[in-house]
């Protein structure tokens, strides 16, 4: 060890080799994922991410009110602080529990893995989690859903694919929203869609606005179909 610099470990005065605790950390994370997917066999798991405000829990709750007929509809919900938003979904009659994560930016497996000791899933057909609000960090952690379905506001700019492509290349189904706000900002719903293929080619979009319903029937058609998808491939496991 270098008497210079007695704190380098040996390394280079200027440089420190790292050890890369986060790659462990996700290796643990897909493990616990893998045993969510192994308890929730017949039960459809939605990732729903965004940035904070985009319009995820508005959208929760009107697409528990629409679908309340055809579906048995749970939510988990993510956020630093409060309880505010499973308040929000119970108020719309929506079974939710909120996961608080204490400031950290995302949900990880392990707390989805605690929360399910404490949401009733008897008969369940479908379960959303609404991560936190952020394009970064939940894009990284497999929280054992069947989808992940990220939201972009029309307000918060067209580049973000492009900028943020991990939350983009990870999801199935990317949700520009707020799209009744379209006329009145410059936001290119098809440099959007042109920017997010070519980060994933294989991601739908669909246009969407909670306020006066316009994409609302598509979205909801899309999920009854994922939950046919997955109730299907559940009897064949059986
Ligand atoms: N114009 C418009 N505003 C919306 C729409 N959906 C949600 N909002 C508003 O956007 C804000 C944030 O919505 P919220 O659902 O809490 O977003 P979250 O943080 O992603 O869960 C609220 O003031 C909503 O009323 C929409 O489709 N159009
Ligand atoms: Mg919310």
């Amino acid at each position: 060890m270098s008497t210079a610099n007695p704190k380098s470990l040996g390394n280079r005065v200027g440089s420190v080799q790292c050890d890369n605790t986060t790659l462990h950390l996700l290796k643990a994370n897909d493990f616990v994922a893998k045993a969510i997917r192994e308890r929730l066999k017949d039960v459809c798991v939605i990732n729903v991410c965004s940035s904070p405000g985009s319009g995820k829990t508005t959208l929760m709750q009107e697409t528990g009110k629409r679908l309340a007929q055809d579906l048995n509809i749970s939510i988990l919900v993510g956020d630093p602080e409060t309880e505010r938003d499973a308040i929000r979904m119970r108020e719309a009659g929506i079974n939710a529990l909120q996961i608080v994560t204490g400031g950290m930016c995302h949900i990880e497996a392990q707390m989805i893995l605690q929360a399910l000791d404490h949401i009733e899933l008897e008969g369940v057909d479908l379960l959303f989690i609404e991560n936190v609000g952020n394009l970064l960090c939940p894009s990284a952690f497999d929280l054992g859903e069947d989808y992940r379905v990220t939201l972009l506001a029309s307000t918060e700019g067209d580049d973000k694919p492009k900028k943020y492509p991990r939350m983009f290349l990870t999801s199935e189904l990317m949700l520009v929203s707020k799209a009744d706000l379209l006329p009145y900002v410059p936001f290119s719903v098809e440099a959007v869609t042109k920017d997010a293929h070519e980060v994933n080619p294989n991601l739908e979009v669909m246009t969407i606005s909670t306020l006066n319903g316009d994409g609302i029937d598509e979205w909801c058609n899309w999920l009854k179909e994922k939950v046919k998808l997955k109730k299907a491939s559940a009897l064949q496991e059986d």
